[in-house]
């Protein structure tokens, strides 16, 4: 199975250049056949800026939302758009280190005996973030983990490796992001944790506020729950006649 990369952009005008090189540059080793940046209504340079780190690499596809959709969205565009069947998502403001996508590779490799829908989902060790987004954030996950009861420590990190059809087979919503191993446990899927390495913002703002981390995360919960209710895990078919 070959992977497709996915990275939702908002504003990283000057991250997305040499995040891609570091991108591309890792890439080298894994099975990875397309690299995806939705540039979701950049109001600067991000789209010229990863089309010109592309330099002639056919793996590189730009797409583009005419206005900002936001992260979840601009992921689920990128998923749809996706050629591949595995798909690996990561942050465009180069705080995930592309080197750790080799850890989640292994870790979904290393398991592919027993099943193939698995989602490896990354946690933050380190964090690289200022004390009241440490804080603000940990309250969430706290609170998440306690009523979702989904075992996942840091679910805001985006280092994520999943089949594409398991993710398109969950209801969409916005900020279905910060929820995918739950809702993907409640169908079924195998969730893996990998710690993964944390880098500074070098340039750019981030584009949460501490509200939207902990009230935003608060009442999506509320529904979530209720999905993770409904959800049917699927089951293996079988061809009897
Ligand atoms: N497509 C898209 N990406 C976004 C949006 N907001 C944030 N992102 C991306 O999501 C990633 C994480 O956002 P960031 O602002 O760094 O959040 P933080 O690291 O939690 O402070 C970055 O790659 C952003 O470019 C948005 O509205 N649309
Ligand atoms: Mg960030």
């Amino acid at each position: 199975m070959y992977a497709t990369i996915v990275i939702p952009a908002h504003n990283e005008e000057d991250c997305i250049g040499p995040l891609l090189a570091e991108v591309i540059d890792a890439c080298r080793t894994l099975p990875v056949r397309e690299i995806i940046v939705v540039d979701d209504g950049s109001t600067d340079q991000t789209a010229e800026r990863a089309i010109a780190a592309s330099g002639d690499n056919a793996m590189l596809r730009i797409i583009r939302h005419g206005r900002r959709q936001g992260q979840s969205r601009a992921l689920l565009t990128g998923i749809r758009a996706a050629s591949e069947d595995l798909i690996v998502t990561l942050d465009a403001d180069g705080q995930n280190d592309p080197t750790d996508l080799g850890s989640l590779f292994g870790a979904y490799v290393s398991r592919q005996a027993q099943t193939t829908r698995m989602i490896i989902a990354g946690q933050r060790l380190g964090r690289r973030d200022s004390f009241i987004r440490r804080t603000s954030s940990g309250i969430a996950n706290r609170v998440r983990a306690a009523l979702l009861n989904d075992n996942v420590r840091d679910t805001g990190c985006s280092l994520k490796l999943f089949r594409r059809q398991d993710f398109l087979e969950l209801p969409f919503f916005d900020h279905i992001h910060r929820f995918l191993p739950a809702l993907m446990k409640a169908s079924g899927v195998r969730v893996v944790l990998v710690d993964v390495s944390h880098r500074a913002r070098t340039a750019g703002r981030s584009k949460y506020g501490v509200w939207d981390r902990l009230w935003v995360g608060v009442h999506d919960l509320v529904g979530v729950r209720w999905l993770m209710k409904r959800q049917v895990a699927n089951v293996e078919l079988e061809d009897v006649f």
